[in-house]
């Protein structure tokens, strides 16, 4: 047994293991028969040393007493506290996640399609490639730089298929952790969330650049530029591509002119987050014109890519990362180290929403259906957003201005409701979101934007 716990602390537990003795350990549980591998080194799934555990566990305390509760997510958490509310005013614009007029969830009808295409097909489930479906890389990568790019042609672009926008976001930090030791992210203030934990995690330090500006509820252009001049050269700067999340404030195309302009002249790094291509403007093109300026200029940057919310395929996890570099030589490197990192931390990537996507792409017909229901879904939040105005503008007395709404895009408005005042939504109205002040509006109908507006004039004047 004590031979068994120590090989836990060894380099690896099957390195003495033939493939043929590596096979099958038998537990017998009730009536219930399970199969493990036979793993030496871990005691959780030794089948001889299972009646130890068990004694052991039923007289000292856990082994686990060091770990501690963590927070729930501020903004996966926020589902969870909606789905124990039973008030049946509720209300939850805490997810980015579209809804219909009827606050249901969407699945898109080219989507179905594309499934049914699969199905027809008789396709198989073996796996993927590490990079994932060449496929679906080929026209992720067109749909972002577009087909006729330059990059594309010379075979600049390393793609490697991602676990969606958050799993392509990690892989490249664990790239820039490896290749870049010791180089900082600059992150926006204030950003999604989850940006943090990437890099925390990833242990790749980061410092934010100033973006927000609360007195005129809009961008902070000049402190802006001044963070990323002031950042050592070299650094990574962290972009949304198109309706940031949470501000829904974007630079102007002449902003992200002279936003380029500093990073090249510091030798600066782009990285993109494009979590939100189509969706933004209801255009792909439009939404993917911050990364193809970048790309004109020549410069190497970074985009990870999600079809989360364009396609609605938020639970299928599929995305990439794309790194543009300067000779098709670096980015087969690129790829080739990508795919190395990929290989112990997920093996390789699902091919489901791989192929709604190559299927919806790379068909004509289907793709022209795309864009027009990512139109629809896009023009039903501008409805609400419009509506949510109107709403306030009539209930708020005060005078005060809430025409900020209008001027934001994408799929949240940042409110300018405090922490306190956000709770107050939520404990008082029945309003889930973010403590930031962000709302989804892709999760508010029109039929509810008067209760909201209630919600809010009520939040924002009666709580400090
Ligand atoms: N980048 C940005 C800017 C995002 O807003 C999101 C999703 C992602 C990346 C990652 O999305 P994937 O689903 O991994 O492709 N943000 C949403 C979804 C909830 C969440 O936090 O994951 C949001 O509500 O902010």
């Amino acid at each position: 047994m004590a031979s068994t716990m120590l090989s836990v602390a060894s380099a690896s537990p099957f390195a003495s293991l033939s493939p043929l003795e590596n096979v099958k350990g038998k537990l017998k549980l009730g009536s219930a028969s399970l199969s493990f591998n036979k793993a030496k080194g871990n005691p959780f799934i030794n089948a001889k040393s299972f009646c130890r555990i068990s004694m052991v566990a039923a007289v000292n305390a856990s082994r686990f007493e060091s770990v501690t509760m963590a927070p729930p997510d501020p903004i996966l958490g926020v589902s969870e506290a909606f789905r124990a509310d039973t008030h049946e005013s509720k209300l939850n614009l805490g997810v980015g996640a579209y809804r219909t007029e009827e606050l249901q969830p969407y699945v898109l009808d080219v989507v179905k399609k594309a499934e049914n295409l699969m199905v027809e097909r008789g396709e198989n489930k073996e796996y993927l490639p590490i990079e994932g479906l060449a496929a679906f890389n080929k026209v992720t990568a067109e749909l972002l730089f577009g087909a006729d790019n330059p990059v594309i042609k010379q075979q600049r672009v390393a793609t490697v298929q991602g676990l969606s926008g958050t799993g392509s976001l990690r892989l490249a930090a664990a790239l820039i952790e490896r290749y870049f030791p010791g180089a900082k992210v600059l992150i926006s203030s204030p950003t999604w969330g989850n940006h943090k934990n990437i890099f925390n995690d990833s242990r790749v330090p980061w410092s934010e650049y100033r973006y927000y500006d609360p007195k005129t509820v809009g961008l902070d252009f000049e402190g802006m530029i001044a963070d990323i001049k002031a950042a050592p050269e070299g650094s990574f700067v962290l972009l949304h591509g198109c309706a940031h999340n949470p501000t829904g404030i974007d630079p102007t195309p002449e902003q992200w002119e002279k936003i380029a302009n500093v990073i090249q002249a510091k030798s600066h790094i782009p990285f993109f987050d494009v979590a939100y291509q189509g969706f933004a403007s209801g255009s792909l093109d439009t939404d993917a014109a911050s990364v193809r300026l970048f790309t004109a200029r020549g410069m190497e940057l970074l985009v990870a890519q999600s079809y989360s919310k364009n396609l609605g395929l938020y639970a299928e996890r599929i995305g990439a990362i794309n790194v543009v570099c300067s000779s098709a030589d670096a980015a087969a490197r690129v790829k080739s180290q990508l795919k190395r990192l990929a290989r112990p931390m997920y093996s390789n990537p699902p091919i489901h929403g791989a192929r709604i996507v190559a299927n919806v792409v790379g068909d004509p017909a289907l793709f022209n259906e795309w864009k027009a229901e990512m139109e629809m879904m896009a023009g039903r939040i501008k409805n609400v957003r419009q509506k949510l105005y109107d709403s306030l503008s009539a209930k708020d007395k005060s005078g005060k201005d809430w025409s900020f709404i209008l001027k934001q895009i994408g799929m949240f408005s940042f409110t300018g409701l405090n922490i306190d005042q956000s709770a107050n939504m939520t404990s008082k109205w029945h309003v889930y979101m973010t403590k930031d002040g962000r709302i989804s509006l892709a999760g508010l109908s029109l039929a509810k934007c008067d209760y909201l507006a209630d919600a809010i004039v009520d939040s924002f004047h009666n709580v400090s």
